[in-house]
């Protein structure tokens, strides 16, 4: 492809979309359950595509997974089990690790691809997958935390856009299945798309959160890869809100390295403008 004037264009429903000069295509295939690419680009490394949408990239890929690891780590009292639903380029469980009270951590992926290729091509991501704390299930996560009470101190959704197989992983029956397998105190964190193109989808995936976690509510970050640059995370718990000084003895914990997350970020992220609270119903 080298001399080619190459672009990878991300369409989103069908009306908007985000293009990326393309140095390289490093592989393409597919599973039985995606198609998966793997890109180099100038402006953002390398670049992880689940059916044609992007997933993670070297350039971008900490805001994401300091987001959805810390904010909920953060705000429990000792995290030690912990399960990573998704992620199988392993960004979540490398922040996962970050945390000195975890012990052992469950990253349950449906498509073994993820992992092989991400090991591949992503090492910088994938760096964690081999910590002894760390085993990996290929199976389907909706039916991991079915039978699971009381397992775990905190469960991470880190999922595909609600289409095809995930879409069971925005559901109310789901959400009811992660807080039986939440211990007392346990926290969850989900990624749950753009609250500016995805209105509907927000919408009903806090509808579905708490009707299981009734204190579940969003917060934000600036992810330059995902549709609109503005993305949403859900957070819950079956357990009492984080005092700040809980949150500031967490990040010390953590010893530095963190390249968005810190206590001030924590707070903001919670902060919604109007039109996303009235999508949630927070006012
Ligand atoms: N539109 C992209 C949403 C992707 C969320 N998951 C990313 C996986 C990174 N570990």
């Amino acid at each position: 492809m080298a001399g080619l004037d190459l672009w990878f264009r991300e369409i989103h429903k069908d009306e908007i979309a985000f293009s990326v000069r393309v140095k390289d295509v490093l592989w393409r295939g597919r599973s039985a359950f995606q198609t998966l690419d793997v890109l180099d680009t100038e402006m953002f490394g390398r670049v992880l595509l689940l059916d044609g949408l992007f997933m993670t990239t070297e350039r971008d890929e900490f805001i994401y997974h300091e987001m959805i690891v810390h904010v909920p780590l953060s705000s429990h009292p000792e995290p030690r089990r912990v399960l990573v639903i998704g992620g199988g380029d392993g960004g979540t469980v490398r922040e996962v690790l970050r945390h000195p009270s975890v012990e052992r951590v469950d990253l349950v992926e449906i498509d073994r691809l993820v992992v092989e290729k991400s090991r591949e091509f992503l090492p910088t991501i994938a760096c964690a997958l081999d910590d002894p704390k760390v085993s990996i299930h290929y199976e389907d996560g909706i039916r991991w935390v079915r039978d699971r009470a009381g397992a775990y101190d905190a469960i991470l959704v880190d999922s595909t856009d609600p289409v095809g197989p995930a879409v069971g992983l925005f559901a109310a029956e789901f959400y009811a299945d992660c807080h039986r397998a939440l211990r007392d105190g346990g926290v969850l964190s989900a990624q749950t798309e753009s609250p500016f193109f995805d209105r509907e989808e927000v919408a009903s995936i806090y509808g579905n959160l708490r009707q299981a976690f009734p204190n579940a509510r969003p917060y934000t970050a600036a992810i330059p890869t995902y549709p609109g640059g503005y993305w949403c995370f859900a957070w819950a718990s079956r357990g009492p809100e984080p005092t700040p000084e809980r949150i500031q003895d967490r990040y010390e914990r953590l010893g530095g390295g963190l390249k968005y997350y810190n206590p001030e970020i924590h707070d903001a992220a919670f902060v919604l403008p109007n039109y996303f609270r009235d999508l949630v119903g927070t006012r």
